[in-house]
């Protein structure tokens, strides 16, 4: 049977579990859309997009930015989060407040009250970009949980288990969908396939993702 309240805030939105700890909030960014995708273009044009190198020297196919106190940066000395931006030497652009909001009210509907993130990582991914299976952990408290936005052309997510080799499961996320992430699945691998070319109404050839962490 198809869910008559998707999407409509009549019994919340439409939740899929993933794992213990992990859920699929379908579409909740939709309600907050215009206001997202403004606040998003004020971030992104303080701090532009960029491809950041790996500690091994690999430039990463995902182009990104952040805003919040503290962003997260690659570079050949290593992965940290750090309070400026390293191509300007400026501090990172607030957090929108449209964001925190979206960003606290998801993790509540999650089981997970309170929170209050202090990064935003934004990633941009074009046609062919990728991210390779990783765990997050690169922050101080794992009991904090990760909000995930996806905004643009749908995307393969992998979700594995805690050891780099444990089967993944995929999971096709959207426009609008938010995954919640946290206590026993904090410190899963996850991935990102090989974004598909294609034509997003708002967002044209590419993917948005918004990771919001308490570092
Ligand atoms: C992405 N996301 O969806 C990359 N990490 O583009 C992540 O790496 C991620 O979505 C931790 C928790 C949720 C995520
Ligand atoms: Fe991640």
């Amino acid at each position: 049977m198809t869910d008559l309240f998707a999407h409509a805030g009549i019994g919340g939105p439409a939740r899929e579990p993933i794992a213990e700890g992990a859920v699929l909030l379908r579409g909740l960014v939709l309600a907050k859309e215009a206001e997202m995708l403004s606040a998003l273009d004020d971030v992104v044009a303080a701090a532009p997009f960029r491809h950041m190198v790996t500690p091994g020297g690999f430039i990463m196919s995902v182009a990104m930015t952040n805003c919040g106190a503290a962003g997260w940066v690659t570079d050949r000395r290593g992965y940290r989060y750090q309070g400026d931006d390293p191509l300007s030497g400026r501090p990172w652009p607030a957090m929108p407040a449209v964001f925190l909001d979206l960003a606290a009210g998801a993790a509540d509907e999650a089981g997970f009250p309170g929170f209050a993130p202090d990064a935003c990582l934004i990633n941009r991914y074009e046609p062919g970009a990728k991210m390779s299976l990783h765990q997050d952990k690169d922050e101080r408290d794992f009991r904090q949980p990760i909000v995930s936005v996806s905004l643009g052309l749908p995307a393969t997510f992998q979700f594995g288990g805690l050891a780099r080799s444990d089967k993944t499961v995929k999971l096709a996320l959207e426009h609008g969908d938010v995954v919640v992430w946290g206590g026993p699945a904090r410190l899963a691998f996850h991935g990102v396939l090989p974004l598909k070319d294609g034509e997003h109404s708002l967002l044209g050839r590419k993917r948005i993702n918004l990771t919001f962490r308490r570092v």
